[in-house]
Order: structure tokens, then sequence, then C-alpha cells
């Protein structure tokens, strides 16, 4: 039997760079998505990855993966001295340049949960950083 389920739907109007929509429209449409489904795809993605970081209690271990524009100023500065001040829960830490621009650095943490929520966070927060990725497993 097929239940239709009456769900209310919300629109909702955001701002993205042209060029992130762009290359966004164009993933979409090669896997015969359509925008809005692909935006509720996403945002199922990044419930699942984040909601439960966010809501555990107790230790973990993980890496912190991230993208970032090194010419933005002050940018590697700033993350250095955000890594200083986590030194607690930062194992270590490894930078490999991409290309002119871009960098990659990958942070492994061990520590309180509510620790490397909040350093996530605090990267996350940062002008330039252009991807930032959690990945932590219960210890
Ligand atoms: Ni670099």
């Amino acid at each position: 039997m097929f239940v239709v389920s009456e769900k209310s739907v919300s629109r909702i109007s955001v701002s993205v760079p042209t060029d992130l929509l762009t290359e966004f429209d164009k993933t979409v449409a090669s896997m015969g998505y359509d925008r809005s489904k692909a935006v509720q795809l996403s945002m199922r993605n990044f419930l699942t990855e984040y909601s439960w970081t966010y809501k555990e209690k107790g230790t973990a271990a993980g890496t912190i993966t991230i993208i970032y524009d090194h010419e933005v100023r002050g940018l590697e500065e700033s993350l250095t001295d955000t890594q200083h001040s986590y030194g607690d829960i930062i194992s270590s830490a490894l930078h490999i340049h991409l290309d002119e621009r871009n960098c990659f650095l990958v942070i492994a943490v061990k520590g309180q949960i509510k620790a490397i929520q909040k350093l996530a966070k605090e990267l996350m927060s940062k002008r330039g950083i252009k991807q930032l990725k959690l990945i932590t497993v219960l210890s």
C-alpha cells in the first residue's frame, strides 16, 4: 500500500556564492535530481554528520579536516592561535599546500566531546574556511 504523508513544506531563500551554485546545479543535473531534492538531501546529510556530535557526552577521538584560503589576511595566524589554545586535545596536525591558494589541514583530536565541538565551531567561524569536516569516533 502506498501512503502519502501530509508533510508541510517551507520555502526558504538563501544566499550562496554564484560559483558554488553553478557547481551545485551542474552536479544536481547530472544526478537527475532537482535543486530542492538535492538541498533536502544535503540538509539531511548535514544533520547526520553534525547533530549527534553536538549532543553526545564523554570523550572521543577524531579528525577535523579543513580546506582554507591561505591568502585571507590573518587566517593562518588565527588558525595557529586557536590550535595553541586547544593544545590539550590536539594530538597532531598535518598541513598540505594544495595549490597556490588552498591549504588542506588535518587536525587529530582526542578528548572531551564538548571541547572538540568547541574547537570545530571556532575553526568553522573563521573567514576563509572553505570546508570543514569533523569525524569523530567515540573512545
Ligand atoms: Ni599551505
